[in-house]
Protein backbone atom coordinates (compact mmCIF):
# COMPACT_ATOMS: atom_id res chain seq x y z
CA UNK A 1 0.00 0.00 0.00
CA UNK A 2 1.02 3.34 -0.90
CA UNK A 3 -0.46 6.51 0.05
CA UNK A 4 -0.17 9.60 -2.69
CA UNK A 5 0.44 13.10 -1.57
CA UNK A 6 -3.12 14.03 -3.63
CA UNK A 7 -4.61 11.74 -1.10
CA UNK A 8 -3.05 13.90 1.89
CA UNK A 9 -4.25 17.58 0.64
CA UNK A 10 -6.96 16.46 0.20
CA UNK A 11 -7.64 15.53 3.88
CA UNK A 12 -5.57 18.31 4.63
CA UNK A 13 -8.39 20.61 3.04
CA UNK A 14 -10.85 19.69 5.74
CA UNK A 15 -8.59 21.29 8.62
CA UNK A 16 -6.74 24.27 6.45
CA UNK A 17 -9.11 26.63 8.29
CA UNK A 18 -8.89 25.79 11.66
CA UNK A 19 -4.97 24.92 11.24
CA UNK A 20 -4.56 29.17 10.38
CA UNK A 21 -6.19 30.25 13.46
CA UNK A 22 -3.93 28.10 15.84
CA UNK A 23 -0.71 28.91 14.12
CA UNK A 24 -1.56 32.73 14.13
CA UNK A 25 -2.40 32.80 18.27
CA UNK A 26 0.68 30.88 17.85
CA UNK A 27 2.61 33.27 15.78
CA UNK A 28 1.80 35.78 18.70
CA UNK A 29 3.63 34.35 21.15
CA UNK A 30 6.49 32.64 19.71
CA UNK A 31 9.06 35.72 18.20
CA UNK A 32 11.08 33.01 16.18
CA UNK A 33 8.80 31.58 14.17
CA UNK A 34 10.18 30.92 11.26
CA UNK A 35 13.20 29.75 12.58
CA UNK A 36 11.60 27.23 14.83
CA UNK A 37 9.57 26.06 11.94
CA UNK A 38 12.69 25.07 9.83
CA UNK A 39 14.65 23.70 12.40
CA UNK A 40 11.29 21.08 12.38
CA UNK A 41 11.08 20.91 8.43
CA UNK A 42 14.67 20.05 8.61
CA UNK A 43 14.44 17.37 11.32
CA UNK A 44 13.93 13.70 10.66
CA UNK A 45 13.68 10.51 13.25
CA UNK A 46 14.51 7.00 12.18
CA UNK A 47 12.04 4.30 12.60
CA UNK A 48 13.44 1.03 13.83
CA UNK A 49 12.71 -1.84 11.62
CA UNK A 50 11.75 -4.07 14.37
CA UNK A 51 9.09 -1.71 16.15
CA UNK A 52 6.92 -2.05 12.77
CA UNK A 53 5.08 -5.77 14.54
CA UNK A 54 3.65 -6.10 17.83
CA UNK A 55 5.78 -6.57 20.68
CA UNK A 56 5.92 -8.93 23.34
CA UNK A 57 6.35 -9.55 26.67
CA UNK A 58 7.94 -12.54 28.34
CA UNK A 59 4.34 -13.56 28.97
CA UNK A 60 2.57 -13.19 25.65
CA UNK A 61 2.67 -11.78 22.28
CA UNK A 62 -0.74 -10.63 20.41
CA UNK A 63 -0.85 -9.86 16.80
CA UNK A 64 -1.98 -7.19 15.29
CA UNK A 65 -2.85 -8.21 12.24
CA UNK A 66 -1.12 -6.98 8.57
CA UNK A 67 2.52 -6.75 10.20
CA UNK A 68 5.64 -7.14 7.90
CA UNK A 69 6.28 -10.40 6.83
CA UNK A 70 9.79 -9.14 5.15
CA UNK A 71 11.87 -6.46 4.51
CA UNK A 72 10.37 -5.02 1.38
CA UNK A 73 7.39 -4.90 3.92
CA UNK A 74 8.77 -3.25 6.36
CA UNK A 75 10.32 -0.21 4.50
CA UNK A 76 7.05 0.11 3.04
CA UNK A 77 5.56 0.60 6.24
CA UNK A 78 8.48 3.48 7.49
CA UNK A 79 7.36 4.45 3.72
CA UNK A 80 3.54 4.79 4.99
CA UNK A 81 4.71 6.73 8.45
CA UNK A 82 7.30 8.67 6.13
CA UNK A 83 3.88 10.00 3.28
CA UNK A 84 2.24 10.60 6.57
CA UNK A 85 4.57 12.94 8.24
CA UNK A 86 7.40 13.96 6.29
CA UNK A 87 9.41 13.79 9.33
CA UNK A 88 10.42 10.09 9.51
CA UNK A 89 12.61 9.51 6.04
CA UNK A 90 14.98 6.65 7.08
CA UNK A 91 15.18 3.23 8.58
CA UNK A 92 17.42 1.12 11.08
CA UNK A 93 17.62 -2.42 10.09
CA UNK A 94 18.90 -5.01 12.76
CA UNK A 95 20.95 -7.98 11.26
CA UNK A 96 20.54 -11.12 11.07
CA UNK A 97 16.30 -9.89 11.09
CA UNK A 98 17.05 -7.87 8.10
CA UNK A 99 19.35 -9.06 6.01
CA UNK A 100 18.75 -7.37 2.12
CA UNK A 101 19.33 -10.44 -0.75
CA UNK A 102 20.03 -7.83 -2.80
CA UNK A 103 21.25 -4.22 -1.19
CA UNK A 104 21.16 -2.53 -4.69
CA UNK A 105 17.31 -3.33 -5.12
CA UNK A 106 16.58 -2.52 -1.72
CA UNK A 107 18.30 0.85 -1.43
CA UNK A 108 16.64 1.44 -4.64
CA UNK A 109 12.99 0.17 -2.96
CA UNK A 110 13.83 2.50 0.35
CA UNK A 111 15.03 5.54 -2.52
CA UNK A 112 11.17 4.99 -4.13
CA UNK A 113 10.07 5.68 -0.29
CA UNK A 114 11.99 8.41 -0.20
CA UNK A 115 13.76 6.74 3.15
CA UNK A 116 17.75 6.38 3.70
CA UNK A 117 19.19 3.29 6.18
CA UNK A 118 20.43 5.07 9.73
CA UNK A 119 22.61 3.44 11.73
CA UNK A 120 23.02 -0.78 11.54
CA UNK A 121 22.16 -3.14 14.30
CA UNK A 122 24.17 -6.61 15.17
CA UNK A 123 22.47 -9.46 17.71
CA UNK A 124 24.63 -11.48 19.84
CA UNK A 125 21.94 -11.57 22.48
CA UNK A 126 20.51 -14.42 21.13
CA UNK A 127 21.57 -17.58 19.43
CA UNK A 128 20.74 -17.81 15.29
CA UNK A 129 19.59 -21.12 14.06
CA UNK A 130 22.55 -23.15 12.55
CA UNK A 131 24.71 -20.86 14.67
CA UNK A 132 27.87 -22.45 15.43
CA UNK A 133 28.90 -21.24 19.05
CA UNK A 134 26.36 -20.27 21.96
CA UNK A 135 26.12 -16.54 23.33
CA UNK A 136 24.83 -17.76 26.75
CA UNK A 137 27.53 -16.51 28.26
CA UNK A 138 27.76 -13.60 26.30
CA UNK A 139 29.33 -12.47 23.50
CA UNK A 140 32.63 -9.97 23.67
CA UNK A 141 33.26 -10.48 26.80
CA UNK A 142 33.22 -14.14 26.64
CA UNK A 143 35.60 -16.45 28.65
CA UNK A 144 35.86 -18.34 25.08
CA UNK A 145 38.24 -16.68 22.03
CA UNK A 146 36.04 -18.65 19.59
CA UNK A 147 32.99 -16.81 20.79
CA UNK A 148 34.07 -13.77 21.01
CA UNK A 149 35.84 -14.14 17.40
CA UNK A 150 32.28 -15.00 16.22
CA UNK A 151 30.65 -12.20 17.77
CA UNK A 152 33.42 -9.53 16.07
CA UNK A 153 32.85 -11.35 12.58
CA UNK A 154 28.94 -10.93 12.77
CA UNK A 155 29.53 -7.21 13.81
CA UNK A 156 32.18 -6.81 10.52
CA UNK A 157 29.56 -8.33 8.50
CA UNK A 158 26.84 -5.98 9.83
CA UNK A 159 29.29 -3.24 8.47
CA UNK A 160 29.01 -4.55 5.18
CA UNK A 161 25.61 -5.19 4.85
CA UNK A 162 25.28 -1.50 6.00
CA UNK A 163 28.06 -0.26 3.26
CA UNK A 164 26.50 -1.79 0.89
CA UNK A 165 22.87 0.01 1.69
CA UNK A 166 24.85 3.63 2.23
CA UNK A 167 24.33 3.39 6.47
CA UNK A 168 27.37 5.19 8.04
CA UNK A 169 26.96 4.12 11.43
CA UNK A 170 26.97 0.65 13.64
CA UNK A 171 25.20 0.49 16.63
CA UNK A 172 26.54 -2.07 19.13
CA UNK A 173 24.47 -3.32 22.05
CA UNK A 174 25.26 -5.95 23.91
CA UNK A 175 23.57 -7.89 26.45
CA UNK A 176 26.74 -9.17 27.94
CA UNK A 177 26.71 -9.05 31.34
CA UNK A 178 26.11 -11.52 34.65
CA UNK A 179 23.45 -13.24 36.76
CA UNK A 180 25.03 -13.71 39.71
CA UNK A 181 28.23 -12.48 42.28
CA UNK A 182 30.84 -14.18 41.60
CA UNK A 183 30.26 -15.44 37.79
CA UNK A 184 32.41 -12.81 36.24
CA UNK A 185 35.83 -11.13 36.62
CA UNK A 186 34.71 -7.43 35.74
CA UNK A 187 38.28 -6.35 34.19
CA UNK A 188 38.30 -9.44 32.07
CA UNK A 189 34.78 -9.08 30.64
CA UNK A 190 35.61 -5.52 30.19
CA UNK A 191 38.65 -5.99 28.60
CA UNK A 192 37.75 -9.01 26.46
CA UNK A 193 34.88 -6.44 25.50
CA UNK A 194 37.15 -3.36 24.86
CA UNK A 195 39.43 -6.02 22.83
CA UNK A 196 36.34 -6.85 20.48
CA UNK A 197 34.91 -3.42 20.28
CA UNK A 198 38.84 -2.54 18.49
CA UNK A 199 38.41 -5.41 16.08
CA UNK A 200 35.23 -3.97 15.24
CA UNK A 201 36.66 -0.37 15.09
CA UNK A 202 39.44 -1.15 13.37
CA UNK A 203 37.52 -2.35 9.91
CA UNK A 204 34.90 0.88 10.71
CA UNK A 205 35.05 2.81 7.38
CA UNK A 206 35.89 6.78 7.70
CA UNK A 207 32.78 7.88 7.32
CA UNK A 208 31.18 6.06 9.88
CA UNK A 209 30.22 6.22 13.50
CA UNK A 210 30.32 3.97 16.42
CA UNK A 211 27.77 4.06 19.13
CA UNK A 212 27.75 2.05 22.13
CA UNK A 213 24.75 1.78 23.70
CA UNK A 214 24.58 0.81 27.40
CA UNK A 215 21.70 -0.44 29.86
CA UNK A 216 21.36 -0.87 33.43
CA UNK A 217 19.97 -4.07 33.86
CA UNK A 218 18.03 -6.83 31.99
CA UNK A 219 18.64 -9.35 30.57
CA UNK A 220 21.22 -9.57 33.37
CA UNK A 221 20.41 -8.79 36.84
CA UNK A 222 23.58 -8.42 38.43
CA UNK A 223 26.17 -6.67 36.58
CA UNK A 224 26.00 -5.51 32.75
CA UNK A 225 28.69 -5.04 30.54
CA UNK A 226 28.29 -1.88 29.32
CA UNK A 227 25.92 -1.05 32.14
CA UNK A 228 26.18 3.12 32.07
CA UNK A 229 26.64 6.01 30.21
CA UNK A 230 30.22 5.91 32.58
CA UNK A 231 31.11 2.71 31.29
CA UNK A 232 29.96 3.35 27.14
CA UNK A 233 31.87 6.88 27.48
CA UNK A 234 35.13 4.78 28.76
CA UNK A 235 34.53 2.19 25.67
CA UNK A 236 34.29 5.22 23.34
CA UNK A 237 37.10 7.03 24.63
CA UNK A 238 39.63 4.43 24.69
CA UNK A 239 38.42 3.36 20.72
CA UNK A 240 38.97 6.38 19.69
CA UNK A 241 37.25 9.51 17.80
CA UNK A 242 34.61 7.35 15.83
CA UNK A 243 33.08 5.88 18.59
CA UNK A 244 30.44 7.67 20.93
CA UNK A 245 27.68 6.88 23.92
CA UNK A 246 24.57 6.23 22.69
CA UNK A 247 21.83 6.89 24.76
CA UNK A 248 18.83 5.12 25.10
CA UNK A 249 15.78 6.25 27.32
CA UNK A 250 14.78 3.68 28.86
CA UNK A 251 18.47 1.87 29.43
CA UNK A 252 18.42 3.73 32.98
CA UNK A 253 18.03 2.63 36.71
CA UNK A 254 14.61 4.94 37.75
CA UNK A 255 15.03 8.60 37.96
CA UNK A 256 18.14 8.74 36.28
CA UNK A 257 18.74 12.26 35.43
CA UNK A 258 19.40 11.64 31.61
CA UNK A 259 19.45 15.32 31.01
CA UNK A 260 22.49 16.21 33.00
CA UNK A 261 23.75 12.32 31.31
CA UNK A 262 23.24 14.09 27.80
CA UNK A 263 24.35 17.80 28.70
CA UNK A 264 27.69 16.05 29.89
CA UNK A 265 28.15 13.99 27.14
CA UNK A 266 27.39 16.71 24.45
CA UNK A 267 30.07 18.73 26.31
CA UNK A 268 32.97 16.09 25.96
CA UNK A 269 31.60 15.20 22.18
CA UNK A 270 31.19 11.86 22.88
CA UNK A 271 26.96 12.19 22.21
CA UNK A 272 26.04 9.95 19.06
CA UNK A 273 22.78 8.87 19.20
CA UNK A 274 20.02 8.88 21.29
CA UNK A 275 16.80 5.91 21.01
CA UNK A 276 13.49 7.68 22.09
CA UNK A 277 10.74 5.66 23.97
CA UNK A 278 9.24 6.09 27.38
CA UNK A 279 8.79 3.81 30.45
CA UNK A 280 7.46 3.99 33.82
CA UNK A 281 9.63 1.60 35.61
CA UNK A 282 12.59 -0.05 33.42
CA UNK A 283 12.95 -0.91 29.94
CA UNK A 284 9.19 -0.73 29.47
CA UNK A 285 9.57 0.86 25.45
CA UNK A 286 6.23 2.60 25.46
CA UNK A 287 5.30 5.57 23.36
CA UNK A 288 7.86 8.77 22.92
CA UNK A 289 5.89 11.55 25.37
CA UNK A 290 3.69 9.21 27.39
CA UNK A 291 4.37 9.01 30.46
CA UNK A 292 6.95 11.85 31.39
CA UNK A 293 6.53 14.34 28.71
CA UNK A 294 8.52 17.07 31.29
CA UNK A 295 11.47 14.61 31.07
CA UNK A 296 11.38 14.61 27.61
CA UNK A 297 11.24 18.29 27.23
CA UNK A 298 14.14 18.81 29.56
CA UNK A 299 16.29 16.32 27.48
CA UNK A 300 16.37 18.07 24.58
CA UNK A 301 16.57 21.42 26.15
CA UNK A 302 19.78 20.30 27.21
CA UNK A 303 19.87 18.28 23.28
CA UNK A 304 19.30 22.17 22.23
CA UNK A 305 21.65 24.14 24.47
CA UNK A 306 24.52 21.71 24.27
CA UNK A 307 24.58 21.14 20.27
CA UNK A 308 24.26 25.11 19.77
CA UNK A 309 27.19 25.49 21.99
CA UNK A 310 29.05 23.32 20.03
CA UNK A 311 27.97 24.54 16.66
CA UNK A 312 26.32 21.09 15.82
CA UNK A 313 23.51 20.78 13.01
CA UNK A 314 20.51 20.11 15.06
CA UNK A 315 19.03 17.28 12.16
CA UNK A 316 22.01 15.71 11.04
CA UNK A 317 25.10 15.52 13.72
CA UNK A 318 23.54 13.31 15.74
CA UNK A 319 21.89 9.65 15.42
CA UNK A 320 17.78 10.41 16.56
CA UNK A 321 15.64 7.38 16.27
CA UNK A 322 12.84 5.67 18.21
CA UNK A 323 13.50 2.20 19.81
CA UNK A 324 10.26 0.77 21.17
CA UNK A 325 7.69 -1.35 21.36
CA UNK A 326 4.06 -2.26 20.86
CA UNK A 327 2.20 -4.79 23.02
CA UNK A 328 -1.41 -3.67 22.22
CA UNK A 329 -1.42 -0.42 19.81
CA UNK A 330 -1.02 -0.39 16.53
CA UNK A 331 2.90 -0.03 15.71
CA UNK A 332 2.09 2.51 13.23
CA UNK A 333 -0.17 4.38 15.01
CA UNK A 334 1.82 4.01 17.89
CA UNK A 335 4.97 5.37 15.85
CA UNK A 336 3.42 7.97 14.59
CA UNK A 337 2.39 9.11 18.48
CA UNK A 338 5.99 9.06 18.79
CA UNK A 339 6.95 11.16 15.95
CA UNK A 340 4.97 13.82 17.41
CA UNK A 341 5.99 13.69 20.75
CA UNK A 342 9.58 14.31 19.80
CA UNK A 343 9.05 17.40 17.57
CA UNK A 344 6.51 18.73 20.42
CA UNK A 345 9.07 18.46 22.75
CA UNK A 346 12.03 19.63 20.07
CA UNK A 347 9.70 22.52 19.19
CA UNK A 348 9.38 23.72 23.33
CA UNK A 349 13.25 23.53 23.53
CA UNK A 350 13.90 25.80 21.31
CA UNK A 351 11.60 28.43 22.93
CA UNK A 352 13.46 28.78 25.35
CA UNK A 353 15.66 32.07 25.49
CA UNK A 354 19.32 31.15 26.56
CA UNK A 355 20.52 34.45 27.02
CA UNK A 356 17.58 35.01 29.81
CA UNK A 357 18.56 31.14 31.42
CA UNK A 358 21.96 32.48 31.76
CA UNK A 359 21.13 35.60 33.44
CA UNK A 360 18.97 33.92 35.57
CA UNK A 361 21.18 31.54 36.90
CA UNK A 362 24.23 33.89 37.00
CA UNK A 363 22.08 35.55 39.72
CA UNK A 364 20.70 32.33 41.30
CA UNK A 365 17.06 33.58 40.43
CA UNK A 366 15.55 29.82 40.82
CA UNK A 367 12.27 30.88 40.70
CA UNK A 368 13.13 32.62 36.95
CA UNK A 369 15.35 29.24 35.76
CA UNK A 370 12.30 27.14 36.20
CA UNK A 371 9.58 29.92 35.20
CA UNK A 372 11.46 30.26 31.53
CA UNK A 373 11.87 26.61 31.26
CA UNK A 374 7.97 26.14 32.26
CA UNK A 375 6.74 28.41 30.54
CA UNK A 376 8.58 27.13 27.27
CA UNK A 377 7.03 23.38 28.30
CA UNK A 378 3.21 24.86 29.03
CA UNK A 379 3.59 26.33 25.37
CA UNK A 380 1.36 24.50 22.84
CA UNK A 381 3.78 24.12 19.37
CA UNK A 382 1.06 21.50 17.98
CA UNK A 383 0.34 24.03 14.99
CA UNK A 384 4.00 25.02 14.96
CA UNK A 385 4.41 21.29 14.36
CA UNK A 386 1.57 20.91 11.66
CA UNK A 387 2.60 23.83 9.84
CA UNK A 388 6.35 22.27 9.03
CA UNK A 389 4.61 19.24 8.36
CA UNK A 390 2.25 20.87 6.13
CA UNK A 391 4.81 22.31 4.12
CA UNK A 392 6.93 19.59 3.72
CA UNK A 393 3.66 17.95 1.96
CA UNK A 394 2.52 16.04 4.71
CA UNK A 395 -0.41 15.42 6.69
CA UNK A 396 -2.05 18.26 9.07
CA UNK A 397 -3.23 15.39 11.08
CA UNK A 398 -1.56 12.42 10.36
CA UNK A 399 -3.37 10.03 13.44
CA UNK A 400 -6.60 11.04 12.03
CA UNK A 401 -5.61 11.00 8.39
CA UNK A 402 -3.97 7.22 8.85
CA UNK A 403 -7.48 6.42 10.08
CA UNK A 404 -9.45 7.85 7.60
CA UNK A 405 -8.01 6.17 4.78
CA UNK A 406 -8.00 3.11 6.67
CA UNK A 407 -4.66 1.99 6.32
CA UNK A 408 -4.48 -0.78 8.74
CA UNK A 409 -7.62 -2.52 7.12
CA UNK A 410 -5.97 -2.56 3.39
CA UNK A 411 -2.29 -4.13 5.29
CA UNK A 412 -4.69 -6.41 7.22
CA UNK A 413 -5.79 -7.49 3.34
CA UNK A 414 -2.73 -7.50 1.46
CA UNK A 415 -0.73 -9.39 4.29
CA UNK A 416 -3.50 -10.86 5.96
CA UNK A 417 -4.91 -11.09 9.91
CA UNK A 418 -1.95 -13.41 11.33
CA UNK A 419 1.12 -12.35 9.63
CA UNK A 420 3.99 -11.44 12.26
CA UNK A 421 7.01 -9.51 11.66
CA UNK A 422 10.43 -11.07 12.83
CA UNK A 423 12.03 -9.60 15.58
CA UNK A 424 11.66 -8.59 19.21
MN1 LIG B 1 17.95 0.99 22.16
Amino acid sequence: MRIDQSIIAKQNEQHFDAHQKKLAIAAETVPDLESVIQKLVDFQVAIPSWALGAGGTRFGRFSIGGEPGNLEEKISDVGLLHALNQSSGAISLHIPWDIPSDPEKIKALAAEHGLVFDAMNSNTFQDQPNQKLSYKYGSLQNVNRAIRKQAIDHNIEVIEYGKALGSNSLTVWLSDGSNFPGQLNFRKAFQHTLEGLQEIYATLPDDWKLFVEYKAFEPNFYSMTVGDWGQSLLYAQKLGPKAFTLVDLGHHLPNANIEQIVSLLLMEGKLGGFHFNDSKYGDDDLTVGSIRPYQLFLIFRELVEGMDSRGMNHAKDLGWMIDASHNIKDPLEDLLQSVEAIQIAYAQALLVNNAEMEAAREHNDVVLAQELLQNAFRTDVRAIVAEARLRKGAALRPLETYRNLKVRASLIEERGAVSRASGL
